[in-house]
């Protein structure tokens, strides 16, 4: 056993005084107490929200860090193969309420509080998000260990620990500001790990020469040192005894003599400025979401971050003293999107340059290790890094790069003789001016299994972007793994009232863990009780959003209208633009209409949130038409209460838990064929919302299980969005009349100065209309024509609420994961230490 592995003499005395961890709610009132005296150095007379916060946190992370070590032990113990999963995003958000949910012990803590005179609401709000990440693919990752601990399965995280966050976003007279999130002033969830430090090299230059036995040998040398310290965050598992790790890495001046010798001669400043230097690599999150901006400093962190990855990785294989061929079956390196894959081709330096492999026997061990997950087709998110800028930075992975390409384009040709333009369009270096090279690729050729994240997109990546690949590989490489959510976050804890009355119904909170039992709340579809006690949880929840709304914004809603919700990052793609003109096609329907017809109306809430990437103009344009809008409809005497417009600031995971439960319909409106999965779409569903969308990404997955008189779907299909284009000529597009009426009301002024918003209806108008704003127009106008009518016989209503969460299981990212195990990364979960 892992006990056994002590030395003998001093076995007893560890045994002996081995911390456990609170029990009981005496036991954790102990534990607050405890930290509140000691490590707070404060006292029960000044202990206050975010004190007690702190403490309690603290007492839970002495339980976590009990559960990592067993878990690090069985699993090293065990000699399990590992997962390890690089992203240079984890949008974790709070991790407290989880934290106490996933351990079994939310009731102790509540009761605990309370008698020390808190309300667990209260502290669990004092918490600052963790938001290491810009939406979805972020919250992905977070989903992701979710489920691997929760599932048992031996995985690491590796990301990087920004200093500063995704922006905090500000509203200041209908503009988005951005404001810095720092994050980091007390942060209970993270263990440094001073100890664990990686030295990282940029720049300098590479040296051939020969090694004793003659062969031919590259050193990379020179150039500058950076180091990486290690911070630990632990992953609990829901209900197992697994807790994982994140490790996200710091960057530090490498205190070398360089720094020391300057400061000695006198140039204080400058050892100062090598040393924010070195720090500013880790200091900030790229506020980009499907977007690729090409800077140094983002090439910086990205070689940063896999180079002490892999490093740690390889010294952990190391220890195992097996030979470099089972490297593949000790460990699975899965990259999420190209921004990791660098690490291809640094492991295959670290084998050919360090450890003297020759090139087909590192290259076959790389291969085999890594998979790669694309997330997008947009071109513009399409990672490429000019060569020369590789070259500068990374002088020695440059040439692997070329080598690996040289190899590639070699094998292609004797396939596929005389196809010179294949050997063009598949060339991991593009031939423009100047140079590119393209990360996708490299990702593809470095990987075993390349996935999609839904079926739509892994369909269309294996017929347009990766188009040749397939045909050079074979079809087998390319696979699709529909993303999912984590059940726990966005159900149990988001919703706390509904995922009981589930419970109350499946017999019990298994439906937490195996997602399917879902199915059988469908039975109850006829259960009065149970469906007005639904009702009511809906409405509390709507009441919760408005109270939020009234003081953050002013405006007051009323809970019974339709709440209407579209919350995500602001993109053309997405097009919350359509949205905003819908709305004023309705305020405009609602204007023209005499009183009396006006009240039969459905009456609406409009709510709209989310950032703009700061650099994003024509994003920042929507934003500001969308409160524009609000400040005229929602002043308007004869509208009132049937509409209402509010954008709801700073969207993040914490606003994301109260808004979801409150939704009735959502919108998930992106071009057919642009978003590549959306996971927002499936919270929404699982939390008793309907949805409105296009037949894009898991919407097209969510209606095939939920059916499709359960999902109000939209607009034209991907298949058609190519023609689509075309036939808009330039200048003479003609727009759909009821798209044209509300250009025209925002020319005329109403919601202020139109110069503001021109951008946004040429880009419709005159600039070929990429997104089909105006093709859809017509039908999306219809589509919530029918969602009214439906809100109307709520009955109805209900009914469709209930069979779409009762079959929804699919959606789990256990399931996910679950795929990822068996198809791609080969691991099995460990959940008990195995017999000696
Ligand atoms: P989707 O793009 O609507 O599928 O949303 C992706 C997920 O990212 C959301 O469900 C949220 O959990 C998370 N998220 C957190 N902050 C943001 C944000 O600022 N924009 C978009 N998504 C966010
Ligand atoms: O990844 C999500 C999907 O559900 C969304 O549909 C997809 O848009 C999102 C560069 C991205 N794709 N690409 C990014 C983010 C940051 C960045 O710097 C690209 N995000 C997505 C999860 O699969």
């Amino acid at each position: 056993s892992v006990e056994a592995s002590i030395p003998e003499p001093q076995r007893e005395a560890w045994l002996k005084h081995k911390t456990h961890g609170f029990k009981d709610k005496d036991g954790f009132e102990r534990e607050v107490v405890r930290h509140v005296e000691t490590t707070l150095a404060r006292s029960m007379f000044n202990c206050d929200e975010s004190a007690a916060y702190s403490a309690c946190s603290l007492a839970f992370r002495d339980r976590l860090i009990l559960e990592w070590n067993r878990t690090q032990q069985r699993q090293t113990y065990n000699d399990s193969k590992r997962l390890y999963y690089l992203s240079l995003e984890f949008l974790m958000g709070r991790a407290l309420d989880n934290a106490m949910l996933n351990v079994g012990q939310k009731d102790v803590a509540k009761a605990g509080l309370a008698e020390l005179g808190f309300r667990i609401e209260d502290v669990i709000e004092q918490e600052h998000d963790a938001a290491l990440g810009n939406g979805g693919l972020g919250r992905l990752a977070a989903c992701f260990l979710d489920s691997l601990a929760s599932l048992n399965y031996p995985a690491w995280g590796y990301g990087l620990r920004y200093r500063y966050g995704i922006f905090k976003q500000e509203i200041i007279d209908g503009y988005q500001v951005e404001v810095p999130d720092y994050w980091l002033d007390f942060n209970p969830w993270e263990f440094p790990r001073h100890d664990v430090t990686v030295d990282v090299q940029f720049y300098g230059y590479v040296h051939k020469t020969t090694d004793e036995s003659g062969k031919a040998v590259a050193r990379w040398e020179g150039g500058e040192t950076v180091k990486a310290v290690a911070y630990d965050v632990p992953i609990p598992g829901y209900d197992t005894p697994t807790t994982n790790n994140l490790r996200l890495w710091s960057s530090k001046a490498a205190s070398g003599e360089f720094d020391f010798q300057k400061f000695n001669s006198g140039d204080y400043e400058s050892s100062v400025a090598d040393q924010q230097r070195a720090e500013t690599i880790s200091a900030v999150l790229y506020p980009n979401d499907n977007l690729d901006r090409g800077k140094e400093l983002r090439l910086k962190q990205q070689y940063f971050w896999v180079a002490a990855s892999l490093y740690d990785i390889v010294r952990r294989f190391k220890k195992t003293k097996r030979a470099w061929r089972e490297f593949p079956d000790q460990v699975a390196i899965q990259l999420n999107d190209t921004h990791p894959t660098l690490a291809i081709v640094e492991l295959q330096r670290i084998l050919i340059d360090l450890e003297g492999l020759e090139w087909d026997e590192a290259w076959n061990i790389v291969t085999n290790t890594f998979g790669y997950t694309n997330h997008t087709v947009l071109p513009e998110a399409l990672e490429k890094w000019s060569v020369g800028l590789v070259q500068h930075l990374l002088p020695r992975h440059l040439q692997i790069i070329y080598d690996i390409n040289l190899f590639f384009l070699q094998s292609v040709e004797r396939a596929f003789p005389d196809d010179r333009d294949l050997l063009r369009r598949v060339s991991i270096i593009e031939e423009s001016q100047p140079k590119m090279v393209r990360m996708a690729f490299l990702a593809i050729v470095g990987s075993h299994k390349v996935n999609g994240v839904a079926e739509l997109h892994s369909d269309l990546i294996k017929t347009t972007i990766f188009k040749d690949f397939v045909a050079i590989f074979g079809p087998d490489k390319f696979t699709n793994v529909t993303n999912g959510v984590t059940p726990r976050r966005w159900l149990h804890q988001a919703n706390p009232k509904l995922s009981e009355l589930i419970a109350s119904k499946t017999g019990d909170q298994e439906y937490l863990k195996d997602l399917s039992h879902l199915n059988k709340i469908e039975l109850h579809l006829k259960d009065a009780a149970f469906r007005k006690e639904w009702a009511a949880i809906k409405h509390a929840n709507k009441v919760r959003l408005a109270e939020h709304i009234k003081t953050t914004t002013g405006v007051e809603v009323n809970p019974s209208a339709l709440f209407d919700v579209q919350v995500k990052r602001i993109h053309e793609y997405k097009r919350q633009q359509m949205n905003i003109f819908g709305v004023i096609h309705r305020y405009l329907t609602l204007k023209s209409l005499s009183p009396e017809e006006r009240k039969k109306y459905q009456p609406r809430v409009s709510i709209f949130g989310g950032k703009a990437a700061p650099g994003y103009w024509m994003a920042k344009q929507i934003i500001h038409l969308i409160n524009s809008v609000g400040a005229v409809v929602n002043n308007d005497k004869d509208i009132g209460d049937l509409l209402k417009v509010v954008f709801v600031e700073d969207y993040n995971v914490s606003k994301a838990e109260m808004i979801i439960p409150a939704s009735d319909i959502s919108e998930h409106i992106s071009t057919a064929g642009t978003e590549a999965s959306g996971t927002s779409n499936m919270k929404f569903v699982l939390n008793g919302g309907l949805i409105i969308g296009t037949c894009d990404g898991a919407n097209i997955e969510i209606t095939r299980e939920i059916g499709e008189n359960n999902i109000f779907l939209f607009g034209n299909l991907a298949e058609d969005v190519e023609d689509l284009r075309h036939s808009h000529t330039y200048g003479s597009h003609t727009i759909d009349p009821d798209l044209a009426r509300v250009f025209e009301e925002i020319e005329k002024g109403t919601f202020g100065d139109s110069k503001d918003f021109a951008a946004l209806i040429t880009a419709v108008r005159d600039h070929g209309d990429y997104y089909l704003v105006s093709d859809d127009f017509h039908s999306y106008i219809e589509t919530h024509a029918l969602v009214d009518e439906a809100y109307k016989n709520q009955e109805e209503w209900i009914t469709k609420c209930i069979t779409s969460v009762a079959r929804m299981g699919f959606f789990t990212s256990d399931r996910c994961i679950n795929e990822y195990a068996d198809g791609i990364w080969n691991i099995e979960p460990l959940a008990v230490e195995p017999a000696s």
